[in-house]
């Protein structure tokens, strides 16, 4: 081909020089990007590849759906708990289940948790040296550094000059001894990178500061889920019981004690986001403005299922904190309901995938899905098929499916959920996107960009921090009220159960809109299909051939050094991928269908 318009607007020519990046690193799983540069180093032509693939929803069929929660929580490494919650909210939602209000408090807080968790991994260990040198920051004043953080983030107390003096020197030391550890391989050389070494230095010191917080932020979910990175859940409620005066010893791991404990680690939660994570995107920002144009989708197709109800068991949009609906064709002011129940709104595609449908022309929804592999690469690639050299877009492609809503090709995660409630008016949303956008000094435009979408992350990190606190008194004032119920155990026996069920539970990961659907017959599970965020975001082309999200956004993206294609990375990373959420399929008798090997 030469050049191909696709439905979703784009023109793609992928007659230019091809660059492979495989594999993109600093993501969750394993993924494969080509794109075509014409004579200007201008991205004309876009491949997303996912690389991998696992086994989950063929395992779990045949099982007790109490289970399925532990065997989908394992999908990913880092949004855990939200496959936990989405799968008993699908088994709740087959069963008709309602949960004590306690539960849905000690629910929200943890995936509120894991929400703000994932995404200040993301920003400072995923993405952040996309935009941060550290090798720069060797060339900073510490006394400088002090001012300019003392400027952009006032509140934070890690900030003079002997602190970052010291950070320094230890940098100092990594590079010297030529082990850059966390620091390798980056185009440090690249004339992409904008920042002062000053902000070089201050954004790595955070970087450290970051990974130390971590280990905080978790046990909020050691607490309430017993352990982290994969904490207990419980079918009809949370598996922990409430005991004021309890201790850990005597099985009560909610108490007094631990219940204090909490709010420290939500307070410093809300400080660190507030007063590091915040300050750090606007600083960044200001200097990567041209960053705030470009890597959007052109036809704004976003997609949000809402998250985060305020009282137990109300899943409809006006109970849910977090906004809820479509946008299609850049008509931003016409938000579109999502019913995940109705076969014409959700279908996964395979054309472009290493799936076999009985007919790929047509897409199925999740209910009547199907998870068969066929791994066969196009007339057009090039290498073999276990050591792939390029891609052939015209075949099948990618371990992931495509999912469609309407026919359309969807963004998902915190822009989606930003722009669809910033829309809506959203009463939180608004004015934190206001402030934001006056601080950069740039037009509501700006959000559809790389930059916007990694700030928007950063917004939704600092409401999910302080939502935390409003489930934590929420929390506290009906135990106080004499309600120490979390859990319902009326229909846990399956022989209370009709014989067949269907059920969809549905949540906002980190990375976007996610929903389990669930099939149950005769107490066992019959069919699961998990659609996640990086289904939609990293999807291949279609049966109408519309490119997805990450193909998209590259579209157009002007890049420097084709050997060194910084741009590209920023503008995927912005999207946190997670290739592991994303391609957890395999073959029904578990062999192993070909080995794909990644340079
Ligand atoms: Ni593995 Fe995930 C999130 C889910 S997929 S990270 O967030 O669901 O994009
Ligand atoms: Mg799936």
């Amino acid at each position: 081909m030469a050049t191909l318009s696709t439905p979703n607007g784009y023109t793609l020519d992928n007659s230019g020089k091809r660059v492979v990046v495989d594999p993109v690193t600093r993501i969750e799983g394993h993924m494969r990007c080509e794109v075509n540069l014409d004579g200007n180093n201008v991205i004309r032509n876009a491949v997303s590849t996912g690389t991998m693939w696992r086994g989950l929803e063929v395992i779990l069929k045949g099982r007790d759906p109490r289970d399925a929660w532990a065997f989908t929580q394992r999908i990913c490494g880092v949004c855990t708990g939200t496959h936990a919650l989405t799968s008993v909210r699908a088994v709740e939602n087959a069963l008709d289940i309602k949960i004590p209000e306690n539960a849905n408090s000690i629910r929200n807080i943890m995936q509120l948790s894991l929400q703000v968790h994932d995404h200040l991994v993301h920003f400072y260990h995923l993405h952040a040296l996309d935009w941060v040198n550290p090798v720069n920051a060797l060339r900073a004043d510490p006394k400088a550094t002090s001012e300019l953080q003392q400027t952009v983030a006032p509140h934070h107390p890690k900030s003079s000059p002997g602190y970052f003096r010291d950070i320094q020197t230890r940098l100092k030391r990594f590079v010297e001894s030529g082990q850059l550890g966390p620091f390798k391989n980056g185009y440090w050389t690249n004339p992409a990178y904008l920042l002062p070494p000053e902000a070089d230095l201050m954004a790595v010191t955070h970087y450290l500061e970051a990974l130390d917080f971590q280990k905080e932020i978790m046990t909020v979910r050691t607490i309430f889920g017993g352990k982290d990175i994969h904490p207990n859940w419980l079918v009809g409620g949370v598996p922990c019981a409430i005991n004021l005066d309890g201790d850990m010893a005597a099985g009560a791991p909610v108490n007094m004690a631990s219940l204090n404990y909490v709010l420290g680690v939500i307070e410093r939660t809300i400080e660190f986001v507030d007063n590091v994570y915040i300050p750090d995107i606007i600083a960044i920002g200001k200097f990567y403005k041209g960053w705030l144009y470009g890597g959007g989708l052109s036809d704004k197709a976003l997609l949000a299922y809402g998250c985060i109800p305020d009282r137990a068991n109300d899943y409809s949009p006006s109970n849910l904190m977090m906004p809820h609906g479509a946008i299609i064709n850049g008509k931003l002011t016409e938000i579109h309901p999502v019913d995940l129940t109705d076969p014409a709104q959700i279908q996964e595609f395979v054309p472009h995938s290493w799936y076999k449908y009985p007919d790929e022309t047509k897409g199925l929804h999740p209910w009547d899905g199907i998870t068969d592999p066929h791994y066969e690469l196009g007339p057009n690639a090039k290498g073999t098929s276990t050591n792939i050299e390029q891609i052939d877009e015209g075949a099948k492609y990618s371990w992931i499916k495509a999912p469609r809503w309407r026919g359309h090709a969807m963004e998902v995660g915190p822009l989606a959920r930003y722009i669809v409630g910033y829309m809506q008016n959203h009463r939180d949303i608004k004015p934190q996107v206001d402030e934001t956008l006056g601080a950069l000094g740039v037009p509501v435009t700006a959000l559809f960009s790389t930059l916007g979408r990694t700030a928007a992350r950063g917004l939704e990190a600092s409401w999910a921090a302080h939502k935390m606190r409003y489930f934590y008194d929420k929390l506290i004032a009906n135990i106080k009220a004499g309600d120490v119920s979390t859990a319902n155990t009326s229909k846990f026996d399956p022989s209370t159960w009709p014989s067949e069920v269907k059920g969809v539970g549905f949540s906002e990961a980190p990375r976007g809109a996610l929903a389990h659907w669930i099939r149950i017959k005769d107490g066992k599970i019959e069919n699961y299909q998990c659609v996640v965020p990086t289904t939609w975001n990293g999807s291949p082309r279609d049966n109408q051939g519309n490119i997805g999200a990450f193909e998209a956004s590259l579209m157009n993206t002007k890049v420097a050094r084709a050997e060194e294609p910084v741009e590209i990375l920023r503008t995927i990373h912005s999207f946190d991928p997670c290739l592991a959420c994303s391609t957890h399929v395999m073959g029904p008798d578990g062999q192993q269908l070909a080995e794909v090997k990644v340079r």
